[in-house]
C-alpha cells in the first residue's frame, strides 16, 4: 500500500494495488483507528482518500495514527499505519494564572531587584507559544519597568514611589504571532513606611514532587529571611490533581505574596 496526495490537497491518499482482474481488483478502504482518531478523521471507502471529519487540535493530540484496511471484492485484505502530524497555528492567545498580583515595598529605603514576577502561559509552541510582558497601564511616569522576557518588574525611579501609597499597573502578554493576553493581569503595589515588612528569600521557588506524593506531604518551604529574631517560614503542603504537570501556588508570607511552582 502506499499514499499520494489526493485530488482535494486536504485529503492525502492511501492506494493499495490489487493484481486481479475484474471486479476482484476493486479495492474498499476502511478504518480501524482508535476513538480520537475515527472522531476526527475519515477514509473515503472508494478512493482512499484521508479527510477531516472534526477540527484538529494539536493542543490535544499532536499526531493521530489510523491503521487502514484495505480489502478487495474477493474477500483478501491487506493493512497499513497511517501517520498523521498535526502542524501548530496560533490558535492560543497568552493567559495569565494568576491574573491578580499583590506585594508591598518600602518607600524610606532604597528599593533594589525585582519585586515581583508575572506568569503567563500560552499552549502554542515555538514563535506562537513564546510571550512577552508590556505594561499597558497605570505607568505613565515610568516609575515601574518589566523584563520582556521574564516578566519581572523592578522599580525604575525610587524617588517617585511615594507619590503614591498604591500602585496599580496593568501587564499584557503578547505571544510571537502577536496575539494578546484577553484579560491583562493586575498589579498592586503599595508603598510602605515605618513598619517592618515580610519578605521571601527569593521571588519563585521551583520544587520537584513525584506523582504519587502522598496528599497533605511536605514537599518543600518557603523562608521569610528578614533580620530578626522572629523569622518565619511556610510550609509547601501537596494538594496535588491528577493531570496536573506544573501547579503554581501564591504563598502569602504575612502580608506578602510570593509566587512559587513546582513541576
Ligand atoms: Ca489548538
Ligand atoms: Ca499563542
Ligand atoms: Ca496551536
Amino acid at each position: 500500500m502506499h499514499y499520494e496526495w489526493g485530488p482535494h490537497p486536504a485529503c492525502p491518499q492511501v492506494q493499495a494495488t490489487d493484481p486481479d482482474c475484474g471486479v476482484n481488483s476493486m479495492v474498499n478502504y476502511t478504518l480501524a483507528a482508535g476513538q480520537l482518531a475515527s472522531e476526527q478523521l475519515f477514509v473515503r471507502s472508494d478512493t482512499g482518500e484521508i479527510c477531516v471529519r472534526s477540527p484538529l487540535d494539536r493542543e490535544i493530540a499532536s499526531y493521530l495514527e489510523l491503521p487502514v484496511i484495505a480489502t478487495d471484492r474477493g474477500g483478501l485484505s491487506t493493512n497499513s499505519i497511517v501517520r498523521v502530524q498535526i502542524l501548530d497555528v496560533n490558535d492560543n492567545r497568552p493567559v495569565f494564572n494568576p491574573r491578580d498580583y499583590n506585594t508591598t515595598i518600602r518607600g524610606d529605603s532604597p528599593v533594589t531587584g525585582v519585586i515581583l514576577r508575572l506568569i503567563a502561559n500560552d499552549l502554542d509552541t515555538g514563535l506562537f507559544g513564546e510571550i512577552s510582558y508590556h505594561i499597558t497601564g497605570g505607568n505613565d511616569e515610568g516609575i515601574f519597568k518589566i523584563d520582556r522576557l521574564t516578566g519581572e518588574i523592578q522599580v525604575a525611579q525610587p524617588n517617585l514611589l511615594s507619590r503614591r501609597t498604591i500602585h496599580q499597573l496593568n501587564v499584557t502578554a503578547i505571544d510571537g504571532g502577536e496575539l494578546k493576553s484577553t484579560l491583562a493581569a493586575r498589579v498592586f503595589i503599595t508603598v510602605s513606611t515605618g513598619q517592618r515588612l515580610p519578605s521571601c528569600e527569593r521571588p519563585r521557588y521551583s520544587i520537584t514532587a513525584k506523582e504519587n506524593v502522598l496528599q497533605n506531604s511536605i514537599i518543600g518551604s518557603v523562608k521569610e529571611t528578614i533580620f530578626t529574631e522572629s523569622s518565619t517560614s511556610a510550609q509547601i503542603i501537596c494538594a496535588m490533581r491528577a493531570g496536573l504537570k506544573f501547579l503554581d501556588l501564591m504563598v502569602k508570607a504575612r502580608n506578602e505574596e510570593k509566587s512559587l511552582s513546582h513541576s
